[in-house]
């Protein structure tokens, strides 16, 4: 119901702000890193640390809520999709960014009930700047509501897309030809380093457009959410609809720029971590 939805949303609130104190006290010390599935893809525990507090927190609220968390997939834990609320959790989404002490940082936090995404909560503490959206409500930046561009001409877009962690010779040609046909076409590419702050950046208008392939749920649940709340549109790369077990998504500012974008793309199909 919309009441329990209001009591699952102040609860994400609070425990968002927590975490990122967390957060904000590692980003500038040395942190012990170590890799996962190749040596682009990394971790810290910090990512652990606050993964463990979200979850702990909202199973001692929700203990009836199932739980998607970016290190507990990599630590092994069985992760599956289904009808039951399910918060879908990024600790740090960004974590190279966090090793290097560049500030596009974020915590994600999804909750999903019947496969849905109903809330969206993005938070990046070394900015300070707090992104969040219930579904049917409009998106908010640090409380104030936000709204995408609007822009409908490929020509006049600043873009972001990721190259990622795979360093897959075949992955990295796909990702660089995109990024290749991609720029004759724009003002800019722009590419931060994280899946959330992309979205909140489509959301807020300050990118038009973003792409990626190769991401997990925990990257773009809440993100999408947020971002369709502001007013923008998102979709499989390819042209059908956003599925969050593909591991990919375009998000723009409107339709028109998706079947601007869409023709020019090489399509990447990655298998899913997850379980439906
Ligand atoms: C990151 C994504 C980013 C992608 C990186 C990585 P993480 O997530 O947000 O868009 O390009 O390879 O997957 O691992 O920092 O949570």
């Amino acid at each position: 119901t919309e009441q329990e939805i209001d009591v699952y949303y102040k609860t994400v609130l609070d425990l968002v702000s927590l975490a990122g104190k967390v957060v904000n006290e590692g980003f500038s010390i040395t942190k012990h890193v170590e890799t996962k599935s190749g040596a682009a893809d990394l971790v810290t525990e910090f990512d652990q640390r606050v993964e463990e507090i979200l979850i702990k927190s909202l199973r001692e609220k929700f203990p009836t809520h199932k739980f998607i968390g970016e290190e507990s997939a990599a630590a092994g834990t069985k992760t599956v999709f289904g009808d039951d609320p399910t918060w879908i959790i990024d600790p740090i989404d960004g974590t190279t960014n966090f090793v290097h002490g560049f500030p596009f940082v974020a915590i994600s936090i999804a909750l999903a009930i019947k496969k849905e995404v109903v809330i969206g909560v993005i938070y990046n503490p070394v900015l300070d700047k707090l992104y969040s959206a219930v579904r049917g409500k409009g998106a908010f930046r640090n409380g104030r509501p936000i709204k995408c561009s609007g822009q409908k001409d490929l020509a006049l877009s600043q873009v972001a897309g990721e190259y990622g962690s795979s360093r897959e010779p075949h992955i990295i040609d796909a990702k660089c030809h995109n990024m290749r046909v991609i720029i004759e076409k724009v003002h800019s590419i722009r590419a931060v380093g994280s899946a959330a702050m992309n979205l909140c950046m489509v959301a807020e208008g300050s990118c038009d457009a973003y792409f990626e392939y190769g991401i997990h749920i925990w990257d773009y649940a809440a993100g999408d959410l947020i971002a369709r709340e502001a007013g923008a549109y998102t979709s499989d790369p390819s042209g059908g609809p956003l599925n969050l077990l593909h591991r990919c998504i375009l998000c723009t500012a409107t339709k028109e720029l998706a079947q601007q974008i869409t023709p020019l793309l090489t399509h990447m199909k990655i298998n899913s971590l997850l379980f439906v």
